[in-house]
């Protein structure tokens, strides 16, 4: 869908106003303009090849179809502070110590065993069962943006299942290993959808190439170690844990659910808007849970007890 005009030109302040503040706001508002993206048309095509290879899944349960079940155990969450600091001063010279605070200490979480969706939640996906389609960028295998908290939420709940945990989420992103990125230490082009040189937002990265200004059709870069896509990048994925300041110093080391209360949900794994830095496994973001924005999506999650073997 084509935005009003007024929305486009809101849409340019919030960047103007990105400028002067800076890039490093753990909650960034920053919107986008607004054109229609390239491919705005509907591609079932990419929906089929996406699925060819799954023939095993004829005889386990429609729920848990394009899921990876995550085997339960103890894992490494958070990163140092400074490791944080760090790898953002690789692109920009603004960077403050912060930002980053909420990712440490790293320390050992157990999970137990769950299923998390291969991708980002498609338009297609929550149209058919909400009736409702609110992204600006449109295309029926592109990530449904423009989704609050809510809308998630209740989304994989009307599926039979639900938002991962941030625990889960960052232990899914990480796919087995425990580097910066889901494929590694060093950020690379074409590993993910961020703000590279097509990007129009003043936090492109211009060393960076991966052929989309925008959202990408979920599943166009590649797999990490458990086959999931698009954990670094393309759009942020709400998680169901709410925010709170100092939780991972204090979290409880089995199947931690975040605090009981707060003010803002977490968002995970940066998207088509940010920097690198932003696009690690073990950043942590928050926003208002009532807020609707062209970068934020999701993808659901489901306990692997839930389902009989
Ligand atoms: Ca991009
Ligand atoms: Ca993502």
């Amino acid at each position: 869908m084509v935005p009003p005009k007024d929305q486009t030109s809101i849409s340019l302040s919030f960047v103007s106003l990105y400028l002067v503040l800076g890039l490093l706001l753990p909650c960034s508002k920053v919107s986008a303009q607004s054109p229609l993206p390239k491919n705005s048309t509907s591609k079932p095509e990419a929906v089929s090849s996406i699925n060819e290879n799954k023939t095993e899944q004829k005889e386990v349960s429609p729920l848990i179809k394009d899921m990876v079940l995550i085997p339960g155990g103890n894992y490494k969450v958070g990163l140092a502070p400074e490791k944080g600091l760090r790898e953002c001063q690789k692109y920009f010279d603004r960077c403050k110590m912060f930002t980053f605070l909420e990712e440490g200490p790293e320390h050992t979480a157990f999970v137990d065993s769950y299923y998390i969706d291969k991708y980002e939640v498609t338009q297609k996906q929550f149209e058919e069962v909400t009736g409702k389609n609110p992204s600006e960028f449109l295309g029926e295998n592109y990530p449904v943006e423009r989704v609050h908290w809510k809308q998630a939420s209740n989304f994989c709940e009307q599926i039979g299942k639900r938002l991962p945990t941030e625990t889960e989420w960052e232990i899914a992103a990480k796919g087995g290993q425990n580097h910066l990125y889901p494929w590694g230490d060093v950020m690379l082009s074409g590993k993910a959808n961020l703000c590279d040189k097509n990007c129009v937002v003043v936090t492109h990265t211009g060393q960076f190439e991966d052929n989309t200004k925008y959202t990408a059709p979920v599943g166009s870069y590649p797999p990490n170690g458990y086959g999931l896509y698009d954990m670094a990048g393309n759009v942020w994925e709400w998680v169901n844990d709410w925010y709170g300041e100092g939780y991972y110093q204090e979290a409880p080391s089995k199947n931690p659910h975040g605090p009981h209360f707060g003010f803002s949900k977490i968002v995970r794994g940066g998207s088509w808007i940010n920097a690198p830095d932003f696009l690690r496994s073990t950043f942590r973001n928050w926003s208002d849970p009532a807020s609707q924005t062209n970068y934020f999506g999701f993808r659901c999650a489901l306990s692997a007890s839930k389902i009989s073997q």
